[in-house]
């Protein structure tokens, strides 16, 4: 990430769970506990205790910050695209909705670029763009191509063009391919999310018969179908205009625009929201964007109810690690999905060395990809990240865990930041130095101690807690002012 990519991702740091949005997120259906299962194709390697020493002694905790990785390897941070397309369990979406309805936008969003995507045919053959614009200007999107933004390659994207215009043959292609890649046992090509874009331009005609009907032939299984209301600042003009026929001066207008916007959105999303609800197959949610072509475009709740909306860790993981929209959801989610069971856990008497290990595993899996596919490289083993101060095993774990997760995000940063390809051991033992003389790991355990003792028995309260701590404490900081 280049120093300017790097500003652009802090300046979207504060956003969080909790924080008040520009944007309100509902869900129609209340989350169920994720099965733990792992069929993306995800390679998860495994940790070799038997290699390490006994972290639960600081004594004999080894000089280096990093026992020995595999190979040492350099890990490539800027993939070709060949690369990419050899690599199973990417996150894929389908994006639907009208033309110009702002589908494309909302994908160089999540990709952080402004470029146009690279097509590639269902069998990994780049198609010359000049027939995908003519294609598309004839007014088709052909569902089976895959759409790909160097910005993150991670990303596969289907595009379908709204049904409006469309013919029964184009609804029983598009119905045909929800269907099948919406089951298919080949992981690699299946989808994991659908995002239905209504615009709000259009919001006097919100649902089309064959909109609807979309929602009532189209068994999507268990991907969500999240419904985006795209295009919700222009309600704005909308509301002056109703305020002026109204007979209010144009000043006015201005000035109560906001509230009888906010307004209008309310009534059009309970609208859509009641019509789908009688449909055969609702969607999982709704969620306005605004101005999502504007240079202060966020798409972390869009990321964070696409997230949520998921019902398989593994595919959770897979989105928070592929995303590098805002890497505070990254911590936000090892904070939920790891460490807020260790502060739940109060009965632990040790904290031995598998245990250490396994935090550290189970925390990397939520950080960003910072390994090529094939070649994971948690095998490195982190020292115990807790300060001398003599705390009991139950907090040392938890102070691991969190150091795991700045220790790694630090790392990340530091990768990026530098543009080249590096070592990951001895990046990660540059990350642990730092995070123990920079004093950062003394203050984050004295931190954690007053946070643990707030966060009582309150999930939501007590992972904002703690996530908000761990945020404060990020040592990426440092990278920016140095790029500054
Ligand atoms: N006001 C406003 N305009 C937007 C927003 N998102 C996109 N646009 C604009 O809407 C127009 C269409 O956006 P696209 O992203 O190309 O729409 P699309 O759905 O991909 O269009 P087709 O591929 O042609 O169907 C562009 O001029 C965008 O700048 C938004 O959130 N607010
Ligand atoms: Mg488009």
């Amino acid at each position: 990430m280049a120093p300017g990519r790097v500003n652009k991702f802090f300046s979207s740091l504060h956003f969080h769970r909790g924080s008040a949005p520009s944007a309100h997120v509902s869900t129609s259906t209340s989350p169920q506990p994720p099965p733990e299962v792992d069929d993306v194709g995800r390679v998860h390697a495994e940790i070799r205790p038997q290699t390490l020493p006994d972290l639960a002694d600081p004594a004999r905790l080894p000089a280096s910050a990093c026992e020995p990785a595999n190979t040492g390897s350099k890990i490539p941070l800027r993939l070709d695209t060949k690369e990419h397309f050899d690599r199973i369990g990417r996150f894929r979406i389908l994006v639907m909705g009208r033309a110009n309805a702002g589908k494309t936008t909302i994908l160089q969003r999540v990709c952080n670029t402004t470029d146009l995507p690279e097509v590639f045919d269902g069998k990994g053959n780049k198609i010359d763009a000049k027939i995908v614009e003519a294609s598309i200007g004839r007014g088709h999107h052909n569902i089976e191509n895959e759409l790909v933004f160097q910005g993150n390659p991670g990303f596969i994207f289907h595009d379908s063009c709204g049904f409006e215009a469309g013919s029964a043959n184009e609804f029983e292609l598009m119905n045909e391919f929800v269907a099948h890649r919406a089951t298919t046992l080949k992981l690699e090509q299946r989808i994991h999310a659908i995002w239905f874009c209504i615009p709000m331009t259009d919001f006097h005609r919100t649902i089309t018969a064959a909109e609807a009907r979309f929602f009532n032939k189209c068994d999507t299984g268990s991907v969500p179908v999240i419904v985006l209301l795209t295009k919700a600042d222009t309600l704005n003009f909308a509301a002056i205009e109703q305020l002026l026929d109204e007979g209010k001066t144009i000043e006015a207008a201005k000035e109560q625009a906001f509230g009888l916007e906010k307004q209008m959105l309310t009534n059009i999303q309970t609208k859509i929201a009641r019509e789908l609800a009688q449909c055969t197959f609702p969607p999982k949610g709704y969620l306005p964007l605004n101005n999502m072509n504007g240079p202060c475009a966020d798409c972390t709740l869009l990321l964070r109810c696409t997230a949520d909306a998921l019902d398989q860790v593994a595919l959770l993981q897979l989105l928070i690690t592929t995303q590098q929209a805002n890497l505070v959801l990254n911590i936000e989610y090892a904070v939920i999905q790891e460490i807020w069971y260790l502060i739940m856990d109060q009965g632990v008497e040790e904290s031995s060395v598998s245990q250490l290990l396994k935090i550290q595993r189970d925390v990397f899996y939520w950080m960003p990809c910072i390994q090529t596919p094939f070649q994971i490289h948690n095998e490195v083993q982190l020292p115990l990240l807790s300060s001398g101060h003599p705390i009991s095993p139950y907090h040392q774990l938890i102070a691991h865990g969190v150091g795991c997760i700045l220790v790694f995000e630090y790392a990340y940063f530091y990768l990026q930041e530098k543009e080249v390809a590096g070592d990951l051991k001895e990046t990660f033992a540059l990350a642990v130095r730092e995070y123990q003389k920079s004093g950062t790991q003394d203050a984050v355990q004295r931190a954690l101690q007053v946070a643990i003792k707030e966060c009582k028995e309150d999930k939501d309260k007590g992972t904002k807690i703690i996530t908000d701590l761990v945020v404060k404490h990020r040592m990426s900081k440092k990278l920016l002012k140095s790029a500054q």
